[in-house]
């Protein structure tokens, strides 16, 4: 019989990829969006699989909500994915940010203890949660340091899932993402706001956009092959914590620059700190400038995460480098922009 899954935040970038690579491994898949939202499924539409899914509306801030969805399906395996994944956002709305991306995973926690402790349960836990770093390569020992609502509501999800998993003996794992970009990102992030910047500068539709510290570095993946990993650790006999990475980190500069190359747009770096601005040789006008409002009350400046223990109990590694992720992102925003 075909294993039924819940994937809450379906409609995000990663419950859309993994929707579609579960999709391929037979699953029958029940996605959740948020109630309040006015939901967008151009994610699930532009891979062609939207109609293959089940979609449902639940709050995580509801207790009710969850329980009714649980005694609906008989769910095999549970990802959740749902939560205000932005981290700038968390510092205006703290206290939603906690509630959700916080006490929800507990929510469905709770609930998986009362109606079936057979259920598999997977935590997006998140390489934020490293904060201020305690060392330059961040393992599944290195200890936390969040520096953001955001940051420590996974925290709380991450030992809370670990709480339920010793106390209670249920299949709860925790993988522990480090960025991970596609041409499916959200465009409030960083990556996805400059592909989408310079795709319209080099169509000349836009003049120039502003950016805040791109001295902060980033371990970046290609979240298509992230989702799989999220899987393998379902698949293992015993549910443990990883940490899903690269090994390598660029600064948002780094990027930028692989951007511009790719699109073949001269450009040279000038000034310093908030007068810092990149300039199009052409035109000799600046196409990105500094806003020192869109800088964090407390950054993360560096992470690069050792995915060691991946590779050897999951055979999972890291295909795409940077460069290839930046060609991809390209290539999909020139096509649909
Ligand atoms: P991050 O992703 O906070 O790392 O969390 P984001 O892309 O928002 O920021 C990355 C870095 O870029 C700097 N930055 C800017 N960021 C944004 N969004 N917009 C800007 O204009 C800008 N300028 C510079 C940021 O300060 C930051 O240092 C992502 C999210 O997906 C989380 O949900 C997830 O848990 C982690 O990745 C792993």
């Amino acid at each position: 019989m075909a294993k039924i899954a819940l994937i809450t935040g379906i409609s995000g970038q990663d419950g859309a990829y993994l929707a579609k690579f579960l999709l391929k491994k037979k699953y029958k898949i029940i996605g959740t969006v948020k109630k309040s939202s006015k939901s967008s499924y151009w994610r699930l539409e532009r891979l062609g699989i939207k109609k293959k899914l089940t979609i449902e509306k639940m709050d995580l801030g509801n207790l009710k909500d969850i329980d009714k969805i649980f005694k609906k399906y008989d769910f095999n395996e549970v990802y959740n994915l749902a939560a205000q994944s932005f981290v700038n956002k968390s510092f205006n709305i703290p206290i939603a940010t906690s509630n959700i991306t916080g006490l929800g995973t507990l929510r469905i926690l709770e609930i998986i203890k009362k109606n079936n402790r057979k259920i598999k349960f997977y935590q997006a836990s998140s390489s934020e949660m490293f904060g201020r770093v305690l060392n330059s390569e961040q393992s599944e020992t290195t200890p936390f340091n969040p520096q953001s609502p955001y940051a420590i509501s996974k925290v709380f999800s991450h030992l809370i899932t670990k709480n339920y998993r010793n106390s209670y003996k249920i299949f709860a794992t925790s993988g522990i993402l480090f960025n991970h970009e596609s041409p499916l990102r959200g465009k409030e992030y960083v990556t996805r706001k400059i592909i989408i910047g310079l795709v319209k500068i080099y169509k000349k539709k836009l003049k120039s956009f502003q950016l805040g510290n791109i001295y902060a570095k980033r371990d970046l993946g290609y979240a298509k092959e992230y989702v799989v990993a999220m899987w393998k650790m379902m698949q293992k006999k015993k549910p443990k914590d990883y940490i899903i990475s690269t090994g390598k980190t660029y600064s948002i500069k780094d990027f930028i620059n692989l951007a511009t190359a790719y699109l073949k747009l001269k450009t040279k770096w000038v000034g310093k700190g908030f007068n810092e601005k990149l300039i199009l040789k052409k035109t000799n006008r600046p196409i990105i400038t500094i806003n020192s409002n869109l800088f964090r009350p407390s950054e993360v400046s560096a992470l690069k995460g050792n995915s060691s223990k991946a590779k050897k109990d999951l055979k999972w590694s890291p295909k795409t480098n940077l460069k290839k992720l930046v060609k991809i992102m390209i290539d999909e925003e020139l096509l649909h922009s």
